[in-house]
């Protein structure tokens, strides 16, 4: 069976663990390298220089203003963590892709909108961060392999988004792909995973407050590994929801098949609200190891975040809303 290839989330957590460790090492190193290069105080992370290097045209952008309202109760995670330890299968089925993913052009860069809108459009990333109001906002992410983070993400909400794009009545989702670049992402060249990468909201989802279009991290450009130059932040639902590197937003009255829904639909659903009670059928989802500390901490409903989404499924009977 295709979902039985050993996947990150297969890991024992001593494994997981000193995976963990290994990253921590080797982003010291390489900061270590940065600083002897730039003979400076290494202030530039090797991320943050490629950028610079390649001059990313938003990086002037950053820092925007923090809304206090989306705050965490929990220690940040570091930079460092967050920047290396990724899920994207696109450069590859493990957590260690950030460099491989520095392969991936940003620019330019255009989102397409299309389906049941006023008027289809095709728009250039910088023109679009242009037209954004954007702002600072730091999320909790839980990963469905029961792991999280919390996050100090930039970027706009996507209910702004949505209204640049004008949907018609008849609009019922919202639909998200991943780019499309065989030759940069050799995890695309893995013909069994239905590329591209897709993920989809309700449009009442889409236009909630929480619902979040994330175009930097840490007061900068996001980096590629965590899905530059436009990546999507709904953090009351599992991590996998949270597609990466978008460069298309299709309005349709059809419910799409997401990438993983497509892989395994028992265990990968289009709704994939966090919630602590129901478990993954191989694994629970009672706890989830903060990467930024290592301890183990009780999984809240909906990630937390039950006072900005609940009133939306309350009335959705019949379904699975937490796989
Ligand atoms: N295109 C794309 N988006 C993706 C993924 C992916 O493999 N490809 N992985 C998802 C999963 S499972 C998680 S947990 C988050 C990880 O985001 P991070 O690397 O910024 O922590 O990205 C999500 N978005
Ligand atoms: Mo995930």
């Amino acid at each position: 069976m295709l979902i039985k290839i050993r996947k990150g989330w297969e890991l024992s957590e001593s494994q997981a663990t000193s995976e963990n460790d290994f990253i921590n090492r080797r982003s010291i190193l390489k900061g270590f390298a940065g600083a002897g290069m730039l003979a400076s105080a290494g202030a530039l992370s090797p991320f943050r220089q490629a950028l610079a290097e390649e001059g990313d045209p938003s990086a002037g952008l950053y820092p925007v203003p923090r809304n206090e309202l989306y705050t965490v109760a929990r220690k940040l995670t570091p930079e460092k963590i967050a920047t290396t330890y990724n899920n994207f299968y696109e450069f590859g089925s493990h957590k260690n892709i950030s460099k491989a993913a520095q392969a991936l052009p940003i620019r330019p860069w255009t989102v397409k909108i299309t389906g049941m809108v006023e008027k289809e459009m095709e728009i250039d990333i910088d023109d679009l961060l242009a037209k954004m109001p954007l702002e600072e906002r730091i999320y909790r992410h839980r990963c469905v392999e029961a792991w999280s983070m919390a996050v100090p993400w930039s970027g706009f909400a996507l209910k702004e988004l949505v209204k640049l794009a004008a949907p018609t009545s008849n609009a019922k989702y919202l639909v998200m792909k991943t780019f499309e670049n065989k030759a940069v992402a050799p995890g695309q060249r893995q013909f069994w995973y239905p590329w591209p990468y897709t993920e989809g909201l309700t449009m009442e989802e889409a236009t909630n407050d929480l619902s979040f279009m994330v175009t930097g991290m840490y007061g900068k450009p996001v980096p590629k590994q965590n899905g530059a130059p436009l990546r999507l932040a709904a953090p009351w639902k599992y991590g996998f929801k949270q597609a990466k590197s978008l460069v298309s937003f299709h309005f349709s009255d059809k419910r799409p098949v997401t990438f993983w829904e497509k892989l395994n639909a028992s265990e990968y659903g289009f709704w994939a609200n966090v919630n602590p009670e129901v478990d993954h059928p191989r694994w629970s989802q009672a706890t989830e190891r903060d990467i930024g500390t290592g301890e183990r901490v009780p999984t809240i409903i909906y990630n937390g975040y039950g006072e900005f989404v609940a009133d939306m499924y309350k009335d959705i009977k019949g379904q699975n809303l937490f796989i």
